[in-house]
């Protein structure tokens, strides 16, 4: 038996370590939404990226359906402490939608249907570390999870997974969001427990 060095650099939870720490294990889905739900149609459904020039692309509902899409299987962690391992969703990867896009920006701003912001740079979003997610276990996203689409970034606190998703904001300098202003740290890595700014 030699001693485990993975060079693993963040911290682990002391009782389950394939938690980050201070999370523990939840076996339903919480719903927690900062306001009411917003109902979007797909009809009227779109998803929109800015640049820091100004240039803007959209794909409606049929457009977003048409580009290649991706099946995830991922860990999430709420910063209230509750985690859900081995969830699956569908959907289509930033990678993607930043296939026709040109920027320099390091830096976006999510907005969501109903006003909600979370600041992710684009280091966050690109790499095949984020999606436009509209399917849960196989079923359409359901509207209190965030339908008819998401955004899905796993690997850093759920508070960044925008439900509702309707664009992002491309920009040279970081622009905090709701609850990045209210004291949420502007990272959010959960295995560094970046919880608070
Ligand atoms: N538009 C929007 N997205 C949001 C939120 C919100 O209030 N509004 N809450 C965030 C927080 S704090 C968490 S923990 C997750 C919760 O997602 P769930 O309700 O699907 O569990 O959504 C995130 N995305
Ligand atoms: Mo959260």
């Amino acid at each position: 038996m030699g001693i485990i060095s993975s060079g693993f650099q963040g911290r682990r939870n002391r009782d389950d370590p394939g938690l980050p720490p201070g999370q523990h294990r939840a076996e339903d889905f919480p719903v927690l939404s900062a306001g009411p739900t917003p109902r979007i149609a797909r009809a009227d459904w779109e998803f929109r990226i800015v640049t820091e020039t100004g240039t803007s692309r959209h794909w409606d509902w049929a457009a977003f359906l048409a580009l290649p899409q991706e099946d995830i299987t991922a860990d999430i962690h709420c910063v209230t402490s509750w985690s859900k391992l081995g969830t699956h969703w569908r959907g289509v990867a930033l990678d993607t939608l930043f296939d026709q896009i040109e920027t320099t920006a390091r830096f976006s701003l999510v907005h969501s249907y109903g006003g909600y912001t979370t600041n992710v740079p684009l280091a966050d979003l690109l790499g095949g570390k984020a999606w436009i997610v509209h399917q849960f276990n196989g079923a359409d996203l359901p509207s209190e999870h965030g339908g008819p689409a998401r955004l899905l970034v796993p690997h850093l606190y759920f508070w960044k997974s925008a439900k509702w998703v309707r664009g992002l904001e491309l920009t040279g300098e970081e622009i905090p969001g709701f609850w990045e202003t209210n004291g949420y740290h502007a990272h959010g890595d959960p295995w560094r427990e970046e919880r608070y700014g």
